[in-house]
């Protein structure tokens, strides 16, 4: 008999695996491959954590909502950002001048809603030059490196689907005037869709159809992919998380990194006053005293439109997703990668697939299958003395997800543009203004100008009037 080659020997190992956890279908087109394909089909399923495997198919299958005790939940107390006091700024720009804090942006997301072909990242949103999300962030970390005279390293973390795009975007614009070596990218795990019956589908018969295992997938990611050991090397000690679509974030607050270290918190988060009732945001809650998030999906409603005697919202506290991590936080959760897990989340999605019976790809009109994901915010209760830190939304939050209407390309730069607005007034330009208070202008600050309104006043800009209908970019 011949002997197998490498790949004959490769896939009788993968299907005794995958027979095993009843998944032996993943195979069934193995003999029609060519030699690239069946390498590819193997590569794809060496990323399933087969261990893990047998809960996740239970997992998909059963459809039960969260268990929510609700006489247990109680609301949050924020710390108002703004009330934060000297003390914390000035820890914090201790920290930034100190080289301990990088940061963190996580963008192996889909970006399915934007409807955008590319890295989200690369998506260009800043209303006067254009700039990409990526380049805005990319300034901002160049520009406190240069306020603090510390090179801050900056991590992305990416998913097998946008990891070479986004690198080459990074490279096709010389990292935004970063230092190449202070950009590091890694990629997040990923996670099979199942059927309703808990099998695994096959994108096409020589691919399994993979999505990134959501951002809560970045604590294991950062252990697995060395990302710990680069921290701990380049002595940092606190990670500052964002995520890809919002412009507005202060990538490194000083003010929010030096509350998390007088706090000795492991994990800190920012949140918002809700905008309404049910907006699309995370809640912060207290479930038997311990901080966590409900995300809006997970959120009973009744309990969402809950108002206090005097009106207020009961649950009022929104997450957005900003938080700082501290490093050995995420070493202590990862130390025993097989024993740390955080919930999944199921969304039953529609997911083209491969017909085992007729090889025919179909492309489903109903949700035909359950993703799983995990969230960041889930480590929250694993946390030691967390925080929620309140800030402005003004200031700070307006994602773009959509394509119009809500969290839209229009409402972000609407919101960019008030911002640099509210910025120049407030060091003696004048803005004109449209009936409705609108700004009548199209404005832009380049982060490297200034990351808020006291850096701006630093710069000591000669104030000026600015015309109806101008577009102005400040550098
Ligand atoms: C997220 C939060 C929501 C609120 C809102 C603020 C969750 C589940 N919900 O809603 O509570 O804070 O943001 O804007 O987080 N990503 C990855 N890998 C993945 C999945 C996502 O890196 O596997 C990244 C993605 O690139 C993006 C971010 O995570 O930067 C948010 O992902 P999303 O768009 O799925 O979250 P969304 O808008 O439902």
């Amino acid at each position: 008999m011949p002997e197998a080659t490498p790949l004959e020997a490769r896939y009788q190992e993968c299907r005794r695996r995958f027979r095993e956890v009843g998944q032996e279908h993943v195979l069934h087109f193995w003999k029609e491959l060519d030699a690239a394909r069946r390498a590819e089909l193997l590569e794809d399923l060496a990323r399933i954590d087969l261990a893990q495997l047998p809960a996740q198919a239970r997992l998909a299958v059963t459809d039960q909502p969260p268990n929510l005790d609700l006489s247990r939940l109680s609301p949050v107390k924020v710390i108002r950002r703004e009330q934060a006091g000297p003390e914390a700024l000035a820890r914090g720009r201790l920290l930034l001048a100190a080289g301990k804090v990088a940061a963190f942006t996580v963008a192996g997301g889909q970006g399915t809603r934007l409807g955008f072909d590319g890295p989200k990242g690369a998506f260009c949103i800043s209303p006067v030059r254009n700039k990409p999300l990526f380049q805005l962030f990319a300034e901002s970390v160049l520009a406190t490196s240069r306020r603090y005279g510390r090179e801050i390293p900056w991590y992305i973390m990416t998913s097998p689907a946008n990891d070479a795009a986004t690198r080459e975007f990074f490279d096709r614009h010389r990292h935004f005037g970063l230092d190449p070596r202070s950009v590091t990218f890694f990629q997040q795990g990923v996670m099979p869709a199942f059927d309703r019956q808990g099998k695994i589908l096959l994108d096409q018969k020589h691919r399994v159809a993979l999505s990134p295992n959501g951002h809560g997938g970045s604590l294991l990611a950062l252990a697995q992919t060395g990302m710990l050991a680069d921290l701990r090397q380049r002595g940092i000690d606190y990670i500052s998380y964002f995520q890809v679509d919002n412009p507005l974030v202060y990538a490194l607050d000083p003010v929010f990194i030096g509350l998390h270290d007088l706090r000795r918190s492991e994990m800190s988060s920012k949140s918002l006053p809700k905008a309404d009732d049910l907006e699309r945001v995370g809640n912060f809650v207290m479930l038997d005293g311990r901080l966590m998030v409900i995300e809006y999906s997970d959120m009973p409603e009744t309990l969402a439109r809950a108002h206090n005697p005097d009106g207020s919202r009961k649950y009022d506290a929104g997450s957005i997703a900003i938080h700082i991590l501290s490093r050995d936080f995420v070493e202590r959760l990862t130390a025993d990668p097989a024993a740390f897990a955080l919930p999944w989340h199921r969304a039953v999605k529609k997911v083209p697939y491969v017909d085992l019976a007729t090889g025919q790809r179909i492309e489903p009109a109903e949700p035909n299958a359950v993703k799983l994901e995990s969230f960041v915010f889930d480590a929250l209760p694993l946390a030691e003395n967390p925080i929620v830190v309140e800030t402005s939304r003004a200031e700070e939050f307006s994602p773009v997800k959509n394509a119009t209407g809500v969290d839209s390309v229009e409402t972000t730069r609407r919101d960019l543009v008030r911002r640099a607005a509210r910025w120049l007034e407030s060091v003696g330009f004048r803005v004109p203004r449209r009936d409705d208070g609108e700004p009548d202008a199209l404005l832009e600050i380049s982060p490297l100008l200034a990351l808020d309104a006291h850096q701006l006043a630093e710069r000591r800009l000669k104030p000026d009037t600015i015309a109806r209908g101008e577009k102005r970019y400040f550098e």
